[in-house]
């Protein structure tokens, strides 16, 4: 089941002569505001963002999963599925695989078939926070930080297989995220426990090709309730120090405490030229894993004001969503994720940095916060369409994707209780 150029402008034909209305009005007011439209397209043409292999069947919580219909089975159909959500808003164009979750038999196979969807592998990330089945050492209580060597050693290993599946699909980075710590105190040796992971880290950094990047996930709890190994950007920052200048940090926006200013980690990090990688999603309590900009839209805002002003010396972020489905349609929950970050990017684009800057130098503090709401206040999504459109995407791809029935043919194809891999 896919979407073609053809379907996708007959469905936008019904839409098109508002559109074209609503976008220059819009333009002609920004262009007043001494605001580069063209510019602003562009750039949002440009943005690509990885859909993760393991959010395209439903998520569940420790309580139950209630199963969505049609939910691919394989790593070909979740290919298939992120390559619907990239034909209707040319901006899903990667994946991202969890390894062992969606190891490919045949990756030669399985990067053909991404490609023939325009897609190509962003992060690869690793496991070791579940035990498999084949495996000779758990990872009850940890894995690269792990008091026993053999438990380390192999968790080191996996890592390095997920590199080398990496390497043969045309990724160019490994993201590790560690579930290591502990629920109760006195079960860990903080400092022994952090400086195995270190060593640990550093042995997986050395393995990775000269043109790779590694991530540091850093979480501050859950599954561990008292410790996390890597629990903060400071821990995470550390690590990548010592890994080398090929190690970065990544920031999940649910892995902070409540009310954490995360947009002002994300502008020490670029500073610091450490900025490697993004998981969006939205959270009001904890990883809630919820729909990107359902939550806290302004916070979003105010972290792409941070991004938007990126200094050469950090390069681009990866980016991707990271979020769980437990009620809606994945692939709905992924479309409006995606305009939500696209949202986010755009308004962050329309600031005028310079007045801001000038105002924060006059200590105008009223001034800088109107500079801001106006760019935030502003409705702006016929921006969104109009670069959706050139780009061949559909004007509003919720739309077409109820229109195009395509959950329902899913489920004709593959029926009610499919399960996909995952959490
Ligand atoms: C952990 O909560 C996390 O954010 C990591 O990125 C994992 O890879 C992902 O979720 C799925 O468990
Ligand atoms: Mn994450």
């Amino acid at each position: 089941m896919s979407i073609n150029k053809d379907q996708i402008q007959d469905l936008n034909r019904s839409g098109e002569s508002q559109h074209q209305q609503q976008f220059e009005f819009l333009q002609e007011q920004l262009e007043i505001q001494g605001i580069n439209t063209e510019s602003v397209i562009s750039k949002l043409q440009a943005l690509q963002v990885a859909i993760p292999s393991w959010a395209l069947g439903a998520g569940g919580t420790r309580f139950g999963r209630f199963s969505y219909g049609g939910e691919p089975a394989t790593l070909e159909e979740k290919i298939n599925d992120v390559g619907i959500i990239h034909s209707l808003t040319r901006s899903a164009g990667a994946i991202s695989l969890h390894i062992p979750w969606d190891t490919p038999e045949d990756p030669e196979v399985i990067r053909k078939l991404a490609a023939v969807h325009g897609l190509t592998f962003d992060a690869m990330n690793s496991n070791t926070f579940q035990d498999q089945q084949s495996q000779n050492h758990s990872y009850k209580y940890g894995s690269l930080c792990h008091t026993n060597d053999l438990c380390r050693q192999q968790a080191i290993e996996h890592n390095k297989q997920v590199i080398d599946i990496g390497v043969s699909l045309g990724s160019k980075s490994l993201t590790v995220w560690l579930a290591d710590g502990s629920c109760f105190p006195g079960q860990l040796n903080f400092r022994k426990a952090l400086e195995r992971t270190m060593n640990s880290l550093k042995e997986i950094y050395h393995y990775m090709p000269a043109d790779w990047k590694l991530f540091i996930e850093y979480k501050p709890y859950e599954p561990n309730f008292y410790s996390t190994v890597i629990q903060d950007w400071g821990t995470s920052h550390l690590l990548a120090n010592e890994c080398g200048e090929n190690a970065f940090c990544l920031v999940d926006l649910g892995h902070h405490l409540p009310n954490t200013n995360i947009e002002q980690i994300v502008a020490t990090l670029l500073w610091k030229g450490k900025l490697g990688g993004f998981h969006f999603n939205d959270s009001k309590y904890g990883d809630d894993d919820l729909t990107v900009g359902s939550i806290k839209p302004y916070q979003l805002f105010l972290i792409f004001n941070e991004l938007v002003n990126r200094p050469d010396h950090n390069p681009s972020p990866a980016w991707m969503i990271d979020a769980s489905h437990n009620l809606k349609d994945p692939l709905e929950d992924l479309l409006q994720s995606l305009e939500a970050i696209r949202l986010a990017y755009a308004q962050a684009l329309l600031v005028d940095q310079q007045a801001l800057e000038q105002a924060r130098i006059s200590n105008d503090v009223t001034l800088a916060q109107e500079i801001l709401h106006r760019s935030y206040r502003a409705d702006i999504r016929p921006l969104l369409s109009e670069a959706r459109l050139r780009s061949g995407g559909a004007l509003y791809p919720l739309d077409a994707y109820r229109k195009a029935a395509v959950r329902e043919k899913l489920i004709e194809r593959r029926g009610l209780n499919t399960v996909a891999t995952g959490l």
